[in-house]
């Protein structure tokens, strides 16, 4: 098996690169590149024997100069990933001449044909796929690229920085130089070449320069991009008026392909994007999609600050850039929603995101702390532990030092690490500094993984009114650490009276009573005990507020008491966390009744709740949207002892059918009333109320009503916005509607032209239920595998309908006969000879085995043994993570 990789074994480079000269010719199967490096030794490095160590990987070589003279093949050393030169004990000019294949390129990662354009992707190690190099990102280097090629297959060319010269050649092609005048690391590289149109606009930033942006897509999606555009305008004012941080570049380019591994690529001034968030037009996108794109636009772009002025050391950092990136487009999207209540809306989403994959990740074999210590693929470590756990991390910075300070510790971090590579302690440094504290516990984070569980236990004293709460925290083993620290926890409190008011919140032994509020408290030791006077009453409390910190609270509410949070509540997240776990626990209820084999019926205390808040008007549609909607059978079963994927299906169903007859009417009646008449606005508050009006009529539909029904099929013929229509569809699709294929073909026929739809429908299909008598989902799913509609070779069908399969259909993929998960073998086998990122990504799905009830974890356990047996034939990214799920 392949090494691993430790983070302790850091050592600095040998030589640095100062600048680099990267003359292409390309060919859709022979690219050829002259990579001229001004080279010189490290005074740095404690090694200094003048050997020159590059990475490369899938490359010919064709020749190799040091200060202009070929070397002969017997002063160099070539091994299929490295190339040595010895004697480069001064500065020196090497130059390195070498081909390889962007069509043969299916893993897209380096240079790789998309259609019939080129496009790039370096992060973490693609730049070895290109030309042989100090491919790490701590040897940052002046790019100078030129770019010769066909001009009738290639007409565009791009690169990094400026344009610097424009020309065409003899035979038919031409040649553009461009020239990045800000050092960077290769992984930041990237070249884009194709038959692309451009939606261009020019900026006025605050310091009076006029900046040009441009979106660069194939011509056919010209028109989708207006969104993409003004999704980057207020990118760029955000980034000024927020963090003081202007655009450092003339020219600011985005270019989107349907080819791309992950989400986006923050390419200095080129950044790449997968297309599904790059393009909108109110029939391709919806709702989620517009919103997605902003957050994603933004996310690319302040990385130009967070990642590439202050880029990373080693890979081990990756945290640094990406949960601070995270929480700043968190903070930015949050802005864009506008007043407090609105805010929270996102933080509701964003810990929706966080308990459904980072929770389980962290709760199952590849459990790591946000600064992994080891790993053995880094492209395995883009995870939500790093990504937003690690933004929670940065979240609880902020509120433990206060917005103010830490944003006095954030200039001071960019100014003092601007142009370097640097490690997490740079950033906890700064914050250090600018609050005069030591982070020494809160360091914990970064070294220990696994999720705190926080117990609350409280005690009224009638007879000296005093209330305790008994707060204590365990983290459970992960993977190499069986033993936690307690970490140093922000822990938000209120105390509230019968009504919701918040009451003071007055320690024992405190002589003044504070205002009535929320009060912060720190958890530091593995167990505390606050004591609370001045109360004329029992209190409720409400924890944790607006989540503050990344735990899971257990304080053994009553229903009663959630019900009640979930009424009075006024941290609009705990009022939306306590619905939340007032459903979860009827369900469970409903679970533990199905186990053993009795009857229970599902709590009026829920139903009541749920006809309350729906009646409640001074709650925004969006939110009730998302407080209404039962939790996900994902997030429903992580919270079981043991998995039993059909017993929470069933559950949830049973609870959601009960609350939908009890409140028939009214959802049919909130479902008219939600409807928003006139043009298609993706904007926040018509958004709200479609996704309430959505889950109406899914209620409705639960409960069978015709009516519903027919307001469904009615409103997939006649929407004006791909969000009902496909919400609408996603509900036919797990009815029982005679007419469910008509609309399924219906809908294919006029999406088919469209990738983007294509996915969605593959997607519908993968998530849908069958119905008694139907095929079941794994047939469908292999079926449609077999169209024209689908190829292994595309990320996004993989993700749209594999993945979802995998991961987003619990009760049809963990079928008791085994086929999901042999289906899953084959197409992690298939995968891995054409994408070993896609491959290890969709390997994860099983990673969890151990969790689920014994027959089901066998065939799992079964299904990855088979694949460990022809470890031989997989990719180290591959058997990284059936390694980590088998021992
Ligand atoms: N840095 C990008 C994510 C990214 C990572 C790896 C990739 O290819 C292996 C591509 C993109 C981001 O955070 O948006
Ligand atoms: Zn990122």
């Amino acid at each position: 098996m392949a090494q691993s990789i430790h983070r302790r074994d850091y050592r600095a480079p040998t030589h640095l690169i100062d600048t680099v000269k990267l003359e292409f010719d390309l060919d859709p199967e022979s690219t050829a590149v002259i990579n001229t490096m001004a080279v010189r030794p490290n005074p740095e490095s404690a090694v200094a024997d003048g050997i020159l160590t590059l990475q490369g990987e899938d490359l010919t070589l064709v020749s190799v100069s040091v200060n202009g003279r070929a070397l002969s093949e017997s002063e160099y050393d070539l091994t299929k990933t490295q190339l040595r030169i010895p004697g480069i004990t001064s500065a020196s000019e090497v130059t390195i001449v070498n081909r390889f294949n962007p069509t043969a390129n299916t893993a897209l990662s380096g240079i790789y044909a998309s259609g019939a354009n080129l496009m790039s992707q370096c992060e973490s190690q693609g730049f070895r796929r290109i030309t042989y190099y100090l491919d790490r990102p701590d040897v940052l280097a002046r790019f100078t690229v030129v770019i010769r090629a066909p001009k009738a297959l290639y007409p565009v060319l791009l690169s990094n920085g400026n344009r610097k010269e424009e020309r065409d050649l003899d035979d038919g092609r031409h040649m553009v130089v461009w020239e990045d005048p800000f050092p960077k690391p290769s992984y930041l590289f990237a070249l884009v070449a194709g038959r692309l149109a451009c939606r261009r606009e020019t900026m006025r930033v605050s310091d009076g320069r006029s900046v040009t942006l441009e979106v660069w897509v194939e011509p056919q999606d010209l028109e989708k991009t207006a969104h993409t555009m003004e999704s980057l305008k207020k990118a760029i004012r955000w980034d000024e008026s927020r963090w003081g941080l202007p655009l450092d570049l003339d020219d600011f380019k985005i270019v989107a392909t349907n080819d791309f591994n992950f989400g986006a690529m923050e390419n200095k001034g080129l950044n790449i994007f997968n297309a599904r968030y790059a393009l909108a037009n109110p029939a391709v996108a919806t709702d989620d999609d517009y919103f997605n794109i902003e957050s994603v636009v933004g996310h690319e772009y302040f990385h130009n600050w967070t990642g590439n002025r202050v880029t990373l050391r080693d890979w081990f950092q990756l945290t640094l850039k990406e949960g601070l990136t995270v929480f700043r487009d968190q903070e930015f999207s949050a802005d864009m929603l506008g007043e407090a209540s609105a805010r929270a809306v996102q933080r509701i989403k964003d810990v929706i995101r966080l308990r459904s994959a980072q929770f389980p990740e962290d709760a199952g074999p590849m459990a790591h702390p946000i600064r992994p210590e080891s790993y053995v693929e880094i492209n395995n470590f883009y995870t939500t532990t790093v990504y937003e756990k690690g933004a929670e991390v940065i979240r609880m910075l902020q509120t433990l030092l206060g917005r103010e300070t830490f944003r006095k510790g954030f200039d001071d971090y960019i100014r003092t690490n601007d142009g370097k590579a640097v490690t997490c302690e740079a950033f906890l440094e700064a914050m250090e500094r600018a609050s005069g504290r030591s982070l020494e516990q809160f360091r914990l984070w970064y070294a220990q993984a696994g999720t705190p569980r926080v117990t609350v236990r409280s005690r009224w004293d009638e007879a000296t009114h005093t209330f305790a709460l008994e707060v204590t925290q365990t983290t459970p083993p992960t993977p190499g650490q069986a033993a936690k620290r307690p970490f140093l926890i922000p822990f938000p409190v209120a105390l509230l009276d019968a009504d919701g008011n918040k009451l003071p919140v007055r320690l024992l032994g405190e002589d003044a009573a504070p205002a009535p509020g929320t009060r912060m408290f720190e958890l530091t030791e593995a167990s505390s005990t606050f004591v609370f006077t001045g109360l004329a009453a029992c209190p409720v409390p409400s924890l944790n507020r607006g989540f503050a910190a990344p735990v899971i609270v257990e304080a053994n509410e009553s229903l009663e008491t959630l019900a009640f949070l979930a009424s009075k509540d006024r941290d609009p997240f705990n009022r939306w966390d306590a619905m939340q776990r007032l459903m979860g626990e009827v369900i469970r209820r409903q679970i533990h009744a199905r186990l053993l084999k009795s009857s229970e019926d599902v709590d009026r205390i829920l139903i009541d709740a749920v006809g309350a808040m729906l009646d409640d008007e001074t709650l925004s549609p969006a939110f009730k949207a998302l407080a209404l909607e039962l939790p996900s059978e994902k997030i429903l079963g992580e919270r079981e002892p043991l998995i039993d994927p059909q017993a929470v299906h069933v559950a949830r169903e049973t609870v959601m059918t009960a609350i939908a007859k009890r409140w028939s009417t009214k959802f049919l009646e909130t479902a008219q009333a939600m409807q928003v008449p006139g043009d298609y606005d993706p904007s926040a508050e018509p958004s709200g109320r479609r996704a309430l009006m959505n889950l109406c009529l899914a209620y409705a539909q639960a409960n069978s009503v015709p009516r519903a029904l027919i307001m469904i099929c009615d409103q997939y013929q006649t929407a004006n916005n791909l969000t009902n229509r496909l919400a609408a569809l996603k509900m036919i699709a797990s009815s029982q509607s005679p007419r469910k294929n008509e609309f399924l073909v219906d809908a294919l026929q006029s999406w088919a032209a469209e990738p983007l739809l294509v996915n969605k429908w593959l997607s519908i299909q993968a998530g849908a239920k069958a119905m008694p008598g139907e095929t079941p989902i794994v047939e469908r799913v292999r079926q449609l595998m077999q169209t024209e509609f689908f190829s292994l070779k595309n990320p996004n069908k993989v993700y749209a309908l594999l993945l979802t399969f995998f991961t987003a259909n619990p009760n049809e993929f963990h079928s008791l006969d085994g086929s999901g998960y042999q289906l899953w073998a084959e197409a992690v086998m298939e995968l891995n000879r054409i994408n070993p990122q896609v491959a290890a990504r969709c390997a994860r799905s099983l990673e969890n085995w151990r969790r689920y009830t014994p027959a089901l974890a066998r065939l799992q356990h079964e299904a990855i043994t088979a694949l460990w047996e022809r470890r031989e034939e997989l990719d180290s990214s591959v058997v990284e993570v059936l390694d980590k799920a088998l021992h």
